[in-house]
This record gives structure tokens, sequence and C-alpha cells, in this order.
């Protein structure tokens, strides 16, 4: 197996001649293609090694970002018997995925690294849900990656197009496919996007059929599958750790476990948001005040495009919600900003002490 075939590119070439030159043991490279728990796996052209990270790779991480996750480039030192081979060496990354961790407002969790595509899956069936589309693309974005939503299991929604056409209004300049893994629709679309060497990632809850898309581009059913609880239409998280696979056409796809919510934060998002968000920053340039919370201030161009029609409601509801999210994780890093926010509320409550006066003095 060749390192092009993993999707190995020029732009690989000289962060390998570096560090090869700076390390005094001969490194292997090779790509990180399964994940399970602590436990790697890593392909070089020759084969397949269990891996873990060298006590030097551990040292040196600023965070557990800086580790070794699915689909990263590593140099490795192969073991000398049957053991581990050793991670010394984490090559510079084209793209890299990752959400805030349940409970923790800083680190950040790998999802996957050196990925082109993210298709974002969401099921049409009972529980499609446009604005957890929306979030998850504030993510996709922040990637480095392409974002591309597929709508799955196209077969039971009778109004699939409308659905396309609803999302692409959420979605501006990104591409959304209704796909069914079941009556093989939509599959050459996402074949499409994922030629020679191009890595792309499933990412969606538990249940919306990314491993049945998965095996129906791999053409084999190499992977476990399970069918959602009647009851509640939720997955059973089915899938538990992350794998890359190679297709015939040459592109990889990594399929992983389904994740209940995409946490955003820290600054970057600021990028991503502008970017998910572009036509209601585009508004916003309009506002009378620059500092316009697109509330009920006077000359507010968002709060008119909702009046007249032309933004949804729900759509400025959630961006609003979001923008409140990232200044929250910006809080948490940033002292101005919190005493800025401080400073607000002090004045909330100020005002709103004074409005219960005025209105008891005038009842
Ligand atoms: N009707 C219909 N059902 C589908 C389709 N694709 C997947 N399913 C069903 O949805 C259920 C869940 O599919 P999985 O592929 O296991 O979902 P998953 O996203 O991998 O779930 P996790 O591994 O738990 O994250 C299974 O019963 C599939 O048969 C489709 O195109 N149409
Ligand atoms: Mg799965
Ligand atoms: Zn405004």
């Amino acid at each position: 197996m060749s390192l092009e075939s993993l999707g190995w590119g020029p732009d690989f070439d000289l962060a390998l001649s570096t560090s090869q030159s700076a390390s005094n043991t001969p490194l292997v490279p090779g790509r990180v293609v399964r994940q399970h728990r602590g436990l790697l796996t890593v392909q070089t052209a020759d084969r397949a090694f269990l891996a873990r990270a060298a006590g030097r790779l551990l040292h040196q991480a600023e965070s557990a970002e800086s580790l070794p996750t699915i689909g990263d480039w590593v140099l490795l030192q192969p073991p000398s018997g049957d053991g581990e081979a050793l991670m010394q060496v984490v090559l510079p990354r084209r793209s890299v995925l990752k959400r805030r961790e349940a409970g923790s407002e800083h680190d950040g969790q790998l999802i996957a690294a050196n990925v082109d595509v993210v298709f974002l899956v969401a099921g049409l069936d009972a529980n499609f849900n446009p604005r957890r589309i929306e979030r998850a693309l504030t993510l996709a974005w922040n990637s480095g990656a392409t974002p591309v939503v597929i709508l799955s299991k196209a077969d039971l929604a009778p109004d699939a197009a409308a659905r396309v056409l609803e999302v692409q209004a959420l979605a501006p300049g990104v591409d959304v496919l209704a796909v069914s893994a079941k009556a093989g629709l939509g599959i050459e679309e996402v074949r499409a996007r994922l030629p020679a060497a191009r890595t792309g990632v499933l990412l969606g809850s538990s249940g919306v059929g990314k491993s049945t898309l998965a095996n129906k581009l791999l053409d084999a059913a190499r992977l476990v599958t399970q069918p959602v609880r009647e009851d509640d239409d939720r997955g059973r998280h089915t899938t538990t750790h992350r794998e890359l696979f190679v297709l015939d056409q040459g592109g990889l796809i990594i399929d992983g476990p389904g994740m209940r919510e995409l946490g955003l934060w820290g600054e970057d998002e600021k990028v991503s948001l502008a970017q998910a968000f572009a036509d209601v920053f585009t508004l916003a340039e309009g506002c009378r005040f620059n500092d316009c919370g697109h509330g009920n201030e006077p000359g507010c161009a968002v709060t008119a495009a909702v009046k007249a029609g032309t933004l949804p409601e729900e759509r400025r509801a959630n961006f609003e919600k979001l923008q409140r999210e990232q200044a929250f994780a910006a809080r948490q890093t940033d002292p101005a900003a919190q005493r800025e926010h401080k400073r607000v509320q002090r004045n909330q409550s100020r005002q709103g002490a004074q409005r219960a006066h005025t209105k008891r003095r005038g009842d």
C-alpha cells in the first residue's frame, strides 16, 4: 500500500524531510487509520502497527490537541519485536476537526485530522432538525475542510427536495445532497466528492445512517449498523470507534460514533460564524449602530429583514444564540471580556430595577 493511496500529498514531503533529519533513529511515516479509545492503529507503506505516543511526544505536547488522532500522519519507531510501535512525531496538519469537550470550556476534543471534506449527515426522518445542521456547519468551517450537508434516509421523506431547499437557505455556498443508502439514491454524488487521495469524514448524531452510507460507498457490508429504536427514533451508538477506509476509487472516508452535541468554543469560531451566517453579517452592516444587538434597536437592518420576511426569524434567533455561546466561551479565557460582561449585567439589572420602580410609580 503506497502512502499516496492513504492520502499522502506533496505538502507532507517537506515536513517529513525536516522531521527525519532532526531525529537520529530512522522513523517510518504512516497514517492513523483506526482509533479505539486510546488505542491507535497506524498504516505504513508496508504494514499496520498498533501504536502509542512516545514519552517525548507526550511531554512536548502543549495540550491533548497536539496528540495523534485519526487521520494524522505520524512518524513511527517500529517495535523490535511484536510490541507496539512508538509515535515520535505528528506531522503538521492540513486541517483539524474538533469540538468542545462536554463539561469543559477549554479543551477541544479532536474528531479527525487532515480531512478535506466534512459530511454533515442529518436524517430526513422524525428527528430532522435544521438548527442542528446550522451549528455543525460552524464547526466544519472552522476545521479548514469543506463542509457538505447530507440529508440521509431520503427514501423516508416525500418532501426531500423541499428539505434540500430549506437547508440550502441556511447554508449559503454549501452543497446539500439528498441521499438514501437504502434506495441507492445520491451515492454517486457523495462518491464524486472523494476522488483519489481526498479524505472525508462522516459527522452526525447516532442513527442517522453514517455507517450504512460508508458501507454503501465501500460496496461491502464491513461496518456494523443497527436499527434505530422504534419508540424514540434515536440511534444506539452502534459505532464505538473511528476508522478510516480506502474506497475503490481511491478516496478515503472516516466513520465514527455519533455525537450528541457539537459544542462551540474559542475565538477562531468568529471566522466560521461569519461564514455560516454571511447573509446575517451582510445585513448587519446596514444597522444604524455598530454594536447593534439586532433586537429592538432603532434602525436595525436584521430585524427589518425578519419583518419583511426575507430572513427567517429562527435563523436570526439561532445566530443570536450562537453569538451568545461564543461570547460565553470567550469569557472563560479572556479577563477583559469577563469585565465587560459584568459591566453590562450590572447596567441591565440597574435598568431593570429602574423600570420596575417607574412602573410601580405609574400604577
Ligand atoms: N430508511 C432508511 N434507513 C436507513 C438508511 N440509512 C440507514 N438507515 C437505517 O438507520 C439505522 C441506523 O443506521 P447506522 O448506519 O447504524 O447509523 P450510524 O449513523 O452509523 O449510527 P452510530 O454508529 O450509532 O453513530 C439502521 O437501521 C439503518 O438501516 C436509509 O437510507 N434509509
Ligand atoms: Mg455507525
Ligand atoms: Zn441590528
